[in-house]
Formats: C-alpha cells, structure tokens, sequence
C-alpha cells in the first residue's frame, strides 16, 4: 500500500512540475533606476499577470551586462526578450546572441543599429515618433513664451544634446526646428551634450553652458527626458535662473516630472509630453510572448505619440491615457 502511494507520488511529480512550469519573457532597460523604466516594467508585470507568463527584468548599464543578462535569460529557458539597450550600436551582438539561444527578441524605446548606424530590420520596434513629440515640446514652449511676453531674440535656447541616440537627436531636434520656424534665431539655440541620459549628467551640461551664455537672463530648455529638462532647471536655479527666467519642457511624464508638479511652489520644469509606458510596457512584452508561443509577428515599427502636459492638468490628462 505504502509502495503504492510512493510510485504514483514520482509519477506525478514530474508532469506536476511540467504543467506549472512558466513561460519566462525578460525585459531589459538600460537605466532601472529611471522613474519611465520602473513604469515600463510595472505595465509589462501586468501583460505577463493577464496573459499567464513570467517577466525577468533585469537592468543592463553597460554592454557586457547586457550579453551577460541574454545568455542568464537562455539559461533560464526564457522564450525572448524585450529591450532597451544602454548603446543601440550593440544591435548586431544582441541579434546574434538572441538568435544563438533562439530568443525572440524586440527593442522598445531605443531602436537597435547595425554597424552602418542603420535599424536592424528583423528586430521589431515600439519606440516613441521623437520628431513629432520634440515638435509639441517646441509648440509648447512657444506658447507659454509668448503667454510670458517673452522677446524671442532676447530667449536663450538650451537643447540639452545626446546625438549618439538616434531617438534622442530626433526629439531635441524636432523642438529645436519648431522654434526656429516661429522666428528663434538659430544663433541662440546652444547645445549642451551630455554623456549619459540622466538629471546629473544634464545638470552637468547646463551648467556649462550657462556660464558660457551669460549674456542671456531669459532661458528656454529641453532634452531628450524629463530627467534633461530636469537638470537644466536645476542647473539654472543653481545659477539664480529662476522660475520666472526659465521654461523648460521635458518628455516622459513619469514620477520625475509629478514630483516637480506637485511641488507647493512652481519650478522652472513647466511641463512635459506624456508619453506611454503603458503602451511600451504591457504591449511589447505581450508581443514578445504571442510571438514565441503563437508565431504571431510583431509589426516591425510601432511608434507611439505624446500630449502636453502640465502642472494644470496633469491629473486629468495622466487618468485619460489610463494611468
Ligand atoms: C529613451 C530615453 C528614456 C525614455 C525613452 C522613451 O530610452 O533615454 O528616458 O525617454 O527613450
């Protein structure tokens, strides 16, 4: 009798075992720190609680991170991974790794290169339309410098610059190109490269900038994030740059924006274009899934659009795009 019970226990542990044994999806981002990639990560938690898999995030600062995390996720017999690199140049050794483990694999935000500084087209993209979005950064300084009755010649323009990102170049440039269209000078658009994409690394570069540009008292500014927007006006209020001289735009929307929102006093982060972790988030994972257990394709570009947001009425706009 005993023998009995101990026979069908080992025979039914295995397949027990088998049957709950979880799909496994990994997300990588670049900066885990950053408020956008903890939301890109809270949407894609609830793609994997809704469709019934497991999400592996790991966060990738550097390259060897990087191919290290794929070859953890071949290990782990996940099934693909969604990606954002910390240096989109990678996109050939991560499509090779991926493919060595055949991994499904697809890149969110930042879209992979090759070595010719050209996208990598059997990596499907959701990334944001950064010319359109840099655009509505540039239409919403516009008109809050003129609700100023700001002087366009006497404004300086601080386009906090990361070019070695395709992404980033697009936006920065979209807001740049929108201003010079209603009559900014070009001579007063200064560019302010940061080495990495985060608030110091922008605070940094705003600062020389400033003292290089001090003959301008009157400051609009933007980046490629929140957190470059950020450090600009934290770099000027550093300077005596105050809210009533600076007007800066970010793009994001996430914790690092609400926190300046919801400061009792304003500060000179007068707004920014909210864009979707939600969609980046929940939607590629759910790709990345469908594609390795469905053969469902993923489109191979999908870019996703913004909306002003401000201190006024961010709440409204934050529950409209169901956040
Ligand atoms: C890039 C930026 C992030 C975020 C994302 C959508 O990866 O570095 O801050 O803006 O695009």
């Amino acid at each position: 009798m005993q023998r009995r019970a101990f026979t069908l226990a080992a025979l039914a542990t295995p397949f027990a075992l088998q049957a709950a044994e979880p799909v496994k999806v990994g997300f990588l981002v670049k900066q885990a720190e950053e408020p956008w990639f903890q939301d890109e990560w809270k949407f894609a938690e609830q793609a994997a609680k809704d469709k019934g898999f497991t999400l592996v995030k790991i966060g990738i600062p550097n390259g060897e991170k990087t191919l290290a995390a794929i070859d953890n996720l071949a290990a782990q017999k996940a099934v693909g991974l969604v990606i954002c690199a910390p240096d989109v140049k990678l996109g050939v050794a991560i499509n090779r790794a991926a493919k060595r483990h055949k991994l499904k694999v697809m890149s969110v935000d930042d879209q992979l290169v090759d070595g010719a500084g050209k996208p990598i087209a059997d990596i499907p993209h959701m990334g944001i339309s950064g010319y359109e979005i840099g655009k509505q950064v540039g239409a919403g300084l516009l008109a809050e410098i003129k609700a100023r009755g700001w002087k366009l010649e006497e404004v300086g323009v601080l386009r906090v610059a990361y070019d070695q990102l395709p992404t980033g170049r697009e936006r920065t440039m979209g807001a740049a190109d929108a201003l010079k269209a209603a009559g900014m000078p070009a001579a007063n658009i200064i560019d302010a490269p940061q080495a990495k994409t985060d608030t110091e690394s922008a605070f940094n570069a705003a600062n020389i900038a400033f003292t290089k540009n001090a003959k301008f008292k009157k400051w609009v500014a933007f980046g490629l994030n929140d957190e470059a927007a950020l450090g600009a006006v934290r770099a000027g209020e550093g300077r005596g740059i105050k809210a009533d001289a600076m007007l800066a735009i970010g793009i994001g929307g996430s914790q690092t924006a609400l926190n300046e929102f919801t400061k009792p006093t304003p500060t000179g982060f007068f707004g920014t274009v909210l864009i979707s972790p939600k969609r980046h988030g929940y939607e590629t994972a759910t790709m990345v899934f469908e594609w390795a257990t469905q053969g469902k394709q993923p489109p191979a570009v999908t870019l996703t659009s913004g909306v002003l947001m401000t201190r006024q009425n961010q709440a409204d706009i934050r529950k409209q795009m169901g956040l």
